[in-house]
């Protein structure tokens, strides 16, 4: 497998709660590099832009108010086969249903409040690392 970049976010539960940097050395406990990364509040307008995919979804109101609630902490991970790489960290979506030693399964609170984003897909990764960051931005 090649080099690959992912995009992530550290989400409303997780910097509220003070975790970015417990959740950092996740990423980085797994060979992936943190090649960009800020801090910001989205708007729920933004929110919904990034989850357009679930718009028809029953939980889509709740997620766009739950991902402006807080800052999130959007960052660009880089390393081998960083897209499967950083899912597996993650976990499954459910907590309930994650993995020991994965983020969710330590860190999330709900399904819905469940501590990271992480890209699905090599074309959803680039759309995504490009809603976030200008190409000068990332540093690898
Ligand atoms: P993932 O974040 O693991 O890629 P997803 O893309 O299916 O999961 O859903 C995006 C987010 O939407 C997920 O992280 C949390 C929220 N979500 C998904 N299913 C949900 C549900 N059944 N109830 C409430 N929120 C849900
Ligand atoms: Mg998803």
């Amino acid at each position: 497998m090649a080099i690959q970049r992912t995009f992530s976010i550290i989400k409303p539960d997780a910097t509220k709660r003070n975790l970015t940097g417990k959740i950092v050395a996740k990423f980085e406990e797994a060979g992936l590099r943190v090649i960009a990364s800020k801090r910001i509040h989205l708007t729920k307008a933004q929110a919904g832009v990034f989850y357009a995919v679930h718009k028809e979804r029953p939980f889509y109101d709740e997620l766009c108010e739950f991902m402006s609630s807080e800052p999130i902490v959007v960052q660009v991970l880089e390393g081998e086969d960083a897209i499967a790489k950083n899912r597996e960290v993650m976990g499954a979506t459910n907590p309930a249903e994650a993995a020991d030693g994965t983020i969710r399964k330590e860190f999330a609170l709900s399904i819905g409040e469940n501590s990271v984003h992480g890209s699905d897909a090599p074309e959803t990764a680039a759309e995504e690392i490009a809603y976030f960051f200008a190409g000068l931005e990332l540093v690898g």
